[in-house]
């Protein structure tokens, strides 16, 4: 039986908050004049959902408290959307968002755990946060703590070998407590990731790893809750891959039009942010 959050999700309150850090990521890229909004804004719901939604066991103000859950970015690129959740839960002022890869500001470009408290992992060099995700979730075993560990991985990082050694071994060891979260949003930096590697029959090589796997639409609010429901479900003898498709710079129509490589690494700036961030608050 699936295991309800504390409480039902408001999803207009959960939809507002996610504009508001969609807002976040597009400001702060353009305000360093660098960074990769396209690639939080199609992360928005997953992001959102688990961290406001009442499914990641957290509190901001006890960053170590040993029995929280854990949560690895390991498309570390996507550390904007991160840390503007991190600072809309109170970790520290939003207005500390705007510091994002300035010279000494903690918020670097991607998620640097020595910085900042509430990063459980250094990430950025992508296909290691699974194998970190299912460490944490072995080690809950081996404290005798009921924790989670959840991974939020982009598709294109799934070209990584290291991914499908951490995905086999998860499976071995019968992690149901972790959970893989795949952003697909269809494009990694160059382009289609169909055309750097092609990774269909996705779903069918996570369950060929011995995963549990669920593919939904990931900017649909009532799929995104319902997948994170299940995962938190106690009836599971096996790790869990949500298989989110998304649409990369999502809210964003300029980005979601653009032919190439929509953004990747590339900040709107000036008006093109303004709109952007109008875009994404009210369209
Ligand atoms: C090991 C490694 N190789 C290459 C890069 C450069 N890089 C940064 S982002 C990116 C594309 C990632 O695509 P995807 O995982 O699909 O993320 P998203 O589409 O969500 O941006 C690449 C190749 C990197 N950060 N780490
Ligand atoms: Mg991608």
């Amino acid at each position: 039986m699936p295991t309800a959050p504390a409480s039902t999700p408001d999803t207009q309150a959960l939809e507002a908050m996610r504009r508001q850090l969609a807002a976040w990521s597009i400001r702060m890229c353009a305000r360093a004049g660098s960074g990769h909004p396209s690639t939080c804004l199609s992360a928005s719901h997953l992001l959102t959902g688990l961290f406001f939604g009442g499914f990641l066991n957290y509190d901001v103000a006890r960053p170590h408290w040993p029995d929280r859950d854990r949560f690895v970015l390991s498309k570390g690129h996507g550390a904007p959307i991160l840390y503007a959740a991190l600072a809309e839960l109170g970790a520290f002022p939003t207005a500390d968002l705007m510091t994002l890869r300035e010279l000494g500001s903690p918020l670097e470009g991607h998620p640097n755990a020595r910085r900042l408290p509430w990063v459980e992992a250094s990430t950025g060099s992508l296909g290691q946060g699974l194998s970190i995700g299912l460490g944490m979730a072995l080690a809950a075993r081996l404290q005798g703590r009921d924790f989670r560990s959840w991974v939020l991985m982009g598709d294109g990082e799934l070209d990584e070998g290291q991914v499908w050694e951490a995905a086999m071994a998860a499976a071995k060891y019968r992690t149901a407590n972790l959970t893989a979260i795949v952003d697909r949003n269809g494009y990694q930096q160059t382009g289609p990731g169909d055309q750097v590697l092609p990774l269909e029959p996705l779903a069918d090589k996570w369950a060929a790893c011995g995963w549990a796997v669920l593919t939904i639409d990931g900017h649909d609010w009532p799929a995104v809750l319902e997948a994170l429901t299940q995962a938190r479900s106690a009836g599971r003898d096996r790790p869990l891959a949500i298989i989110a498709r998304t649409v990369k710079g999502f809210g964003v129509q300029r980005i979601v039009d653009d032919p190439g490589n929509k953004f990747h690494g590339v900040p709107l700036l000036g008006d093109a942010a303004e709109a952007a961030v109008r875009e994404v608050l009210q369209g």
